[in-house]
């Protein structure tokens, strides 16, 4: 199959990573050296899980496509998460290999050593040109990306080269992507959102991508006010951090910015539901119009806004080429008529294999063919909208899907906690903020700011809960289950 890195324009430039520039070909070179290296005189590696720990920037590229062409399974690793976090990563998904680079190696050498996976410095496994590299079939395993659900702990979802193709350019085509653009990418790179919508789609396209190790506001502006970039996509939080931040320059420096924003070809918000009222600043501040789209990492992108045609707030659009949806609803049968809500199911060359070790999770995942998303939509004038999830136990913060009962868990571990119940409430920046109903035990005290620096070490920054209400009991239903629905008014 093709490869996923652009062959026509060997001269563009592909990457720009601080002050390095790295065409097409510079990129092949890093790539097809890193592959052979990995491959040191074997065939191919037949799917063995090589996981990396890698900022943005071009050693991640190399590591990500390194394993792709040498018949690995790459696993990129979240850098800011926590080391019992990477273990259940790597032990779960069995990886063989670790890529790091000399910036990372300390955080996760001790891990390795005691886990005896091998670590190696992506720029130190380079093979002589030319190497040999194996020919992928699509049904090959390709990636495997964690994600939270309605489990403790995260799931590794399995895709192939065929979905990583399918996902790549049904994006291309619905949002005409071309080798002149430019997109700045600072989204985590262990998400579908990062990797593929961004990442994986401009260098499929031939365009350049400016890597930024973090989202820095006050860089990415200088840069969109000198009209640097044509695309830009981000999550709902980082759209209203950046209203907030254009209210906050003078009205010279605010102009420049928001007409960096308005010459741009595109702007797309997604990872979750984009509130009416961003929509709306964002139109009056940048003369924009968001294109709102909804997906998940088990099937890519699934709906979408046209890219011609109206944008509707509050609406996720209608299905992409090639993606079949229906909806479901609670008495099991396909909704038939518009105004009626059911569950997303979803059929699709993009829907992932399986989830990694967890046949059962897989195989209750899909019903009759369609991949069950939990997430609640309705059809409105043909225009879908997410009206929620089905699960009180996922939480949605800037883009991030954390699971509840993993919070838990890890707080349930508190000394002073008897019990424990986390939940998501409205928060105007992060769309939802965790919240953690507690119950201590005798004669303990609790305050955030303790509960926050306990949790350092255990849970992912963006995890660690942001509210605490300490209560005497937890209310619950008659079969003993906590009613989460009602502890949210605790933060009203
Ligand atoms: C950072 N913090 C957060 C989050 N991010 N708290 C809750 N939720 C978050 N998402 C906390 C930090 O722990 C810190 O807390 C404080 O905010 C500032 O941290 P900082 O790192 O400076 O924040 P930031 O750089 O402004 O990060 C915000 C962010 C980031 C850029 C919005 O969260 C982000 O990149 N989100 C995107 C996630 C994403 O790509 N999801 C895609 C998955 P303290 O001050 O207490 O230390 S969904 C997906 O892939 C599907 C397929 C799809 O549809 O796209
Ligand atoms: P993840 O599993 O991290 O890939 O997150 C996927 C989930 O994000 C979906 O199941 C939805 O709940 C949510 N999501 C993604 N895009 C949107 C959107 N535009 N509106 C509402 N929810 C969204």
């Amino acid at each position: 199959m093709r490869s996923a890195l652009n062959e026509t324009s060997p001269d563009h430039i592909a990457l720009i990573d601080g002050d390095r520039h790295f065409t097409y070909s510079d990129l092949a070179r890093r790539i097809d050296g890193l592959a052979g290296g990995l491959l040191a005189g074997a065939a191919d590696l037949e799917e063995a899980r090589v996981a990396f720990l890698i900022p943005a920037s071009v050693e991640y590229v190399t590591a990500l496509h390194g394993v792709w062409r040498a018949g690995g399974i790459a696993i990129p690793l979240n850098v800011a998460a926590t080391e019992p976090e990477w273990e259940h990563c790597l032990t779960s998904a069995g990886v063989t290999r670790l890529l790091t680079t000399e910036a990372n190696r300390e955080s996760i050498e001790k891990l390795c050593e005691r886990l005896s996976i091998p670590l190696a410095l992506v720029d130190e496994v380079a093979a002589e040109l030319p190497v040999t590299l194996p020919e992928l079939a699509p049904e090959r395993r390709a990636m495997i990306v964690f994600t939270s659900g309605t489990t403790s702990k995260p799931k590794g979802a399995v895709t192939t080269h065929g979905n990583i193709a399918a996902q790549i350019s049904t994006l291309i085509d619905a949002w005409a992507w071309q080798s002149e653009d430019v997109i700045p990418l600072f989204l985590p790179l262990h998400h579908v959102h990062g990797i593929i919508n961004v990442l994986s789609c401009a260098l499929w396209a031939g365009a350049t991508v400016h890597v930024m190790p973090k989202l820095d506001l006050d860089q990415l502006c200088r840069q969109v006010a000198d009209d640097v970039f044509t695309v830009f996509m981000a999550v709902p939080t980082i759209y209203v951090k950046l209203i907030d931040y254009l209210e906050m320059l003078d009205d010279e420096e605010a102009t420049l910015v928001c007409d960096g924003f308005a010459n741009m070809r595109l702007n797309v918000s997604g990872s979750a539901a984009c509130p009416v009222e961003v929509f709306e600043d964002w139109r009056r501040l940048t003369g924009q119009v968001l294109l709102e789209r909804y997906g998940m990492t088990e099937i890519g992108m699934a709906l979408s806004n046209p890219y011609v045609g109206e944008r509707r707030p509050g609406y996720v659009g209608q299905p992409l080429p090639d993606v079949s949806v229906q909806l479901i609803d609670e008495a099991g049968a396909v909704v038939t008529k518009e105004d009626t809500p059911g569950e997303i199911r979803i059929k699709s060359p993009t829907v992932f294999r399986e989830y990694w070790g967890n046949s059962d999770a897989t195989t209750s995942s899909f019903k009759d063919g369609w991949f069950c998303t939990g997430d609640i939509a309705v059809i409105e004038d043909g225009y879908y909208r997410i009206m929620g999830r089905s699960s009180v136990d996922i939480i949605k913060s800037g883009g991030y899907k954390l699971s509840a009962l993993e919070i838990e868990n890890k707080l349930l571990a508190h000394p002073e906690i008897a019990e424990v119940a986390v939940v998501g409430v409205a928060d105007r920046t992060w769309g939802e903020a965790v919240a953690a109903v507690v119950v201590l035990k005798g004669g303990y005290d609790m305050t955030l700011a303790s509960l926050k620096s306990w949790c350092e070490g255990e849970l992912s920054p963006y995890k660690i809960p942001k509210h605490l209400k300490v209560v005497d009991s937890l209310p619950r239903n008659a079969m003993g289950k906590v009613m989460k629905p009602s502890l949210k008014t605790l933060f009203d």
